[in-house]
């Protein structure tokens, strides 16, 4: 990619259905998508559920990505991959079948009714850090 390209972090996770195809076919469709380039993907762990624990186990990964869009273009790309893969929010920290939550997007922050980067939570979950850890520090 050229010039203004970002680096960023995804957070991946599923506990719905069969969830490394869930996985799987997100990062595909992140791939896909025109301006982002997939850079490197974490392994995949299980996790038991934070927050909402009446609910089955997760399979977290993290995401590297360069990328030409804006952070919003950008949440907007996963927003639409989480449709695109059956996301229903029928519990608020509930099940699903995709959840494509943005880390880090180079060294912005940001902090709007839409958007809060670097994820406000992601310092409290290993179920985030485990993985990032394993892409961060691949260039
Ligand atoms: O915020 C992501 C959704 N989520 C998860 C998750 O991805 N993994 C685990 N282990 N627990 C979670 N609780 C919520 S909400």
């Amino acid at each position: 990619m050229n010039k203004g390209t970002v680096t960023a972090f995804i957070g991946i996770g599923s506990n719905m259905g069969n969830r490394e195809e869930n996985i799987n076919k997100a990062i595909k469709q992140l791939s896909e998508t025109v301006g982002i380039k997939v850079c490197a993907v974490s392994k995949l762990y299980n996790t038991k559920p934070v927050g909402y624990t009446e609910q089955a186990d997760f399979l977290n990964g993290a995401i590297k990505i360069k990328t030409t869009l804006t952070p919003h273009e950008l949440l907007k790309a996963c927003q639409r991959i989480e449709k695109n893969l059956k996301r229903e929010r029928v519990i608020r920290w509930g099940p699903r079948t995709i959840d494509l939550d943005i880390l880090l997007y180079g060294d912005c922050t940001i902090n709007d009714k839409d958007l809060i980067i670097p994820h406000p939570r992601m310092h409290e979950r290993d179920f985030v850090l485990k993985p990032l850890k394993d892409i961060s520090c691949e260039e």
